[in-house]
């Protein structure tokens, strides 16, 4: 089974949880993509749901194959998010965000009863951090907010690259017009303390650690999918 065929297992799996009326986040990236896909399907088959999409890439995807969508505003609580990650460690804590749209993923998955996060094997880990984790800040006052993380970092032994991410010859925006500050620390051995720190940082908008958000996780790998609880 290669990579994609795994992202569609998972996304199948997911897809068994997603019952008829139900109201619906809908993730971003190449799994959540091949859920959206499979939905589409099932939505043409009679399936009746409404989405609410967590970036602008996956609202034109949804747009194209006729998935029906509405704003958070109009739907404030969501029944089932189903997203994927970059990270998953054994305790359900994420880290996502490589794909951009942590924000407003974070926002649906908290409106959202259940959350499914879809993966394949290769994003399982034993300690968050090999991936560098996206944090999503304000443009103004940027080189304050990169010292203060680096300072809250150091508090927490940690240390590495901030970079600054781009988008082709510019910086990256977020769909909320904010920038992205990967840090590379290589082990988070205590997620919720990093996630306390980043959030006293005036123009820290969010960061990719998700904590206690995943109801679940569906893995899928070489002998099918497989469910992660905490
Ligand atoms: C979103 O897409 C993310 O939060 C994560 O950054 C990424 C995972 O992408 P993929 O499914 O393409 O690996 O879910």
């Amino acid at each position: 089974m290669d990579a994609r065929e795994m992202k569609v297992k998972a996304a199948e799996a997911a897809l068994g949880y997603v019952e008829d009326g139900m109201r619906l986040g809908i993730g971003t990236g190449s799994t959540a993509e091949e859920f959206v896909r499979l939905l589409a399907e099932k939505l043409h088959g009679g399936l009746k749901v409404l989405g609410v999409p967590t970036s602008e890439r996956t609202a034109r995807l949804c747009v194209e194959l006729g998935v029906p969508l509405k704003s958070l505003d109009e739907l404030p609580e969501l029944d089932l998010t189903i997203d994927g990650t970059d990270e998953v460690d054994g305790n359900l804590t994420l880290i996502k965000g490589g794909g951009g749209a942590l924000l407003r993923e974070k926002i649906v998955a908290a409106a959202s009863a259940q959350v499914i996060v879809i993966a394949d094997e290769s994003k399982v880990v034993e300690t968050l951090g090999a991936f560098p984790l996206p944090i999503e800040i304000n443009p103004f006052g940027m080189a304050s907010t990169r010292i203060a993380i680096e300072k809250a970092a150091s508090r927490l032994g940690l240390s590495g690259e901030l970079k600054l991410r781009r988008g082709g010859e510019d910086v990256f925006r977020t769909d909320g017009g904010h920038y992205i500050l990967d840090a590379s620390f290589g082990r988070i051995p205590d997620a919720e303390a990093l996630s306390a720190q980043l959030h006293l940082i005036p123009g820290v908008v969010e960061h990719g650690l998700f904590i206690h958000i995943a109801s679940f996780a569906i893995i899928a790998g070489e002998a099918g999918a497989r469910t992660l609880k905490a």
